[in-house]
């Protein structure tokens, strides 16, 4: 749980850290784990089809353990109440001395959801050391706004649209969110956030789990698929998935596919409206 005054830093920088998850059985279950959906893959995931990395929890029953870990859903239910949804998550793994990055972007430009409540909790697998390219952010000082992007397709970019910020960031105010591993950081959906290539000689595994309280709606034409991790849903934009039948159960690896597919064509529509909205006049 977070205190008052750690909730009040929450909402006025747009992110804290470290919080302390998983136990050393817990975080080796879940290396375990990848391992083991790596061997399925017959690749890394982060060199599978980018499909592999999103919303895995779907077909890993450690995974949608992990999405509902308790330690990390009282402090999600600190900044968001006590109904929760998880909406996407997705693997952030850079390979040791690789040139991996993400420049600097927020969570909520293409995400199309409504009000600006979603946040972020990146769990670390591995140490995620300011070397081994950990996330850097910038404090929105109590006034976030959604700023201008281009979906620029960047080589190396760990994020799917390779997206980047094309207005002023304010960089020099950055702060690097070192975690432990099998600690966890959060971040709000207009935070905005970088991470450099992974200098080290270490694998940096993350998981990036995106929490939404259940009263979000979503913009766009698209219905998207959701899983409740806490508390009730009373219906809106979501249709509610169950947990995986088994350990990559073709039952959940079909209900991942429309999940992904949902995904893919909701961003599509998502880059789309950001574009129209910063048109110039
Ligand atoms: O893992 C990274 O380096 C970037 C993660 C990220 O962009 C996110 O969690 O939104």
């Amino acid at each position: 749980m977070l205190t008052q005054a750690q909730v009040a830093q929450y909402r006025h920088d747009g992110y804290f850290f470290p919080c302390p998850a998983l136990s050393p059985e817990e975080l080796a279950e879940c290396n375990d784990g990848i391992a083991r959906y790596e061997a399925w893959l017959g690749t890394p995931v982060n060199q599978a089809d980018r499909r592999w990395r999103s919303a895995a929890y779907v077909m890993l029953p450690w995974y949608d353990s992990l999405i509902r870990h308790p330690r990390i859903l009282d402090i999600v239910e600190d900044v968001i109440g006590p109904d929760i949804l998880v909406y996407t998550a997705t693997f952030f793994i850079k390979e040791a001395h690789s040139p991996t990055f993400a420049a600097w972007h927020q969570d909520a430009t293409y995400f199309g959801l409504s009000p600006h409540e979603h946040v972020t909790a990146w769990v670390a697998l591995s140490e995620a050391s300011a070397k081994a390219g950990c996330m850097e952010v910038v404090s929105s000082h109590g006034q976030p706004r959604q700023m201008h992007h281009a979906a620029l397709g960047l080589a190396n970019s760990i994020n799917g649209g390779g997206q980047a910020i094309v207005d002023e960031i304010g960089e020099a105010d950055g702060t690097m969110m070192v975690l432990p591993a099998g600690s966890f950081s959060l971040h709000h959906t207009l935070c905005r956030h970088r991470s450099a290539p992974n200098r080290a000689a270490h694998r940096r595994v993350g998981i990036g789990i995106s929490y939404i309280p259940a009263h979000c709606r979503l913009t766009g034409s698209v219905r998207m698929c959701a899983r409740l991790v806490r508390g009730s849903y009373a219906g809106g934009s979501f249709d509610l998935i169950p947990p995986p039948e088994g350990e990559l159960h073709p039952a959940a690896i079909a209900r991942h596919e429309t999940v992904y597919r949902r995904y893919r064509d909701n961003y599509g529509e998502q880059i789309a409206a950001h574009d129209r909205e910063f048109a110039p006049a």
